[in-house]
């Protein structure tokens, strides 16, 4: 029987998932066979959930978190529009979010039947403060702002639209899910700590390094994660909040323990070594007359050429584009200077810089 090599990760530049830390990698292998979705049947799982959470708040600057560790981004968004929806009980309930924001957005208004207004950003990519303003009214249920945007990796400005949000008796969503393990090393006002933000999704899984599937979903106040239960009548534990009913216990085990690891000095030279990484590929591509977008997080982007985009790929770079058209490179923890500096070698040689 021929098996599929595995991923290799040499050339994968615009992924948001990386290598996982070997102690993830262990770790999510001894949970394989267990549901933290059965917390009573599976109780060392279900306690690292809690270890896994507990280190999430620590990240985040929230001192006792609610919430639980989803399939990845796109369930923590749905849920936490679901549990604004459900504790908000609005007849026409609309979102607002800057165009910026996750496809999953899409997908949660969608399953939910909530109108999602999304609302033009700033030159430099941010939500724009004044579009947002103008667009809530009293049916508005969340504000949503990125911490980490997906394709320029900008942040919001979190406590201005926090204002917004609870002005209008709205709940405040902040989307780390790629961010929130690289902004605690940086000045960017974006979490628990810096505005009274409602809820948070940031995903182990990205910068976090733990195995797919590992997803964070979090909340201030207990209410708004109760406002997602259901009773689950044939269970020692009577309710559950997930949108997933089993879960992967392998990924629950591996988020706990790749923070276990790595908060807070693994993530920080991670931060380190790929925004110097990112600042470097930026200077290298301004210098060969590329119109780089400047790297605020570890993600450079750059519009490149058809041409020279499709013949990267074809020499096997994992790449891909922004909506208008700019090549992305996420500095994930496995993209080392070696492989930058071979990738812009083949960029000259496919260029017309
Ligand atoms: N929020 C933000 C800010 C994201 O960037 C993403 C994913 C999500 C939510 C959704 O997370 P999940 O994909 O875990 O549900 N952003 C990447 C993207 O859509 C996901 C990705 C990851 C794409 C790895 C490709 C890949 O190889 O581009």
């Amino acid at each position: 029987m021929q098996r599929a090599a595995p991923q290799e990760f040499d050339r994968v530049l615009s992924s948001m998932c990386t290598q996982p830390h070997p102690a993830a990698r262990e770790a999510a292998a001894r949970f394989l066979a267990t549901n933290p979705g059965d917390p009573a049947t599976y109780q060392a799982v279900a306690a690292l959930e809690d270890d896994a959470l507990a280190s999430l708040g620590e990240i985040t600057g929230l001192s006792s978190p609610y919430g639980y560790i989803a399939s990845g981004g796109t369930e923590a968004n749905i849920q936490a529009i679901r549990a604004a929806r459900n504790h908000a009980r609005d007849d026409d309930p609309n979102v607002v979010a800057p165009e910026s924001v996750h496809f999953s957005f899409q997908k949660a208004a969608d399953v939910l039947g909530v109108e999602l207004r999304t609302v033009p950003v700033d030159a430099d990519y941010r939500a724009n403060v004044d579009a947002v303003s103008e667009a809530v009214d009293d049916h508005t249920i969340l504000v949503a702002g990125v911490a980490g945007t997906t394709e320029f990796g900008r942040v919001d400005p979190i406590p201005e639209l926090t204002t917004i949000a609870h002005d209008v008796g709205a709940t405040m969503h902040v989307d780390a899910a790629w961010g929130g393990f690289v902004l605690p090393f940086t000045d960017h006002e974006w979490s628990f700590a810096h505005a009274p933000i409602d809820s948070m999704t940031i995903d182990p899984h990205k910068f976090g390094q733990a195995v797919v599937p590992a997803g964070g979903l979090l909340f201030r106040e207990r209410e708004l994660l109760d406002a997602l239960a259901v009773d689950t009548p044939y269970l020692e534990s009577t309710s559950q909040a997930t949108l997933t009913g089993t879960r992967s216990g392998a990924g629950v085990a591996s988020a706990a323990a790749a923070m276990r690891e790595l908060w807070p000095d693994g993530y920080r030279e991670v931060y380190e070594r790929q925004q110097a990484n990112a600042e470097w590929l930026y200077d290298e591509l301004v210098a060969r007359g590329y119109d780089g977008v400047e790297p605020e997080l570890p993600l450079v982007a750059a519009p490149i050429p058809d041409a020279e985009f499709e013949s990267l790929r074809d020499l096997g770079w994992r790449i891909s584009r922004t909506a208008s058209d700019e090549l992305r490179v996420v500095c994930m923890p496995h993209v080392s200077r070696e492989s930058l500096r071979a990738f812009l070698a083949d960029l000259d040689d496919v260029g017309s810089g």
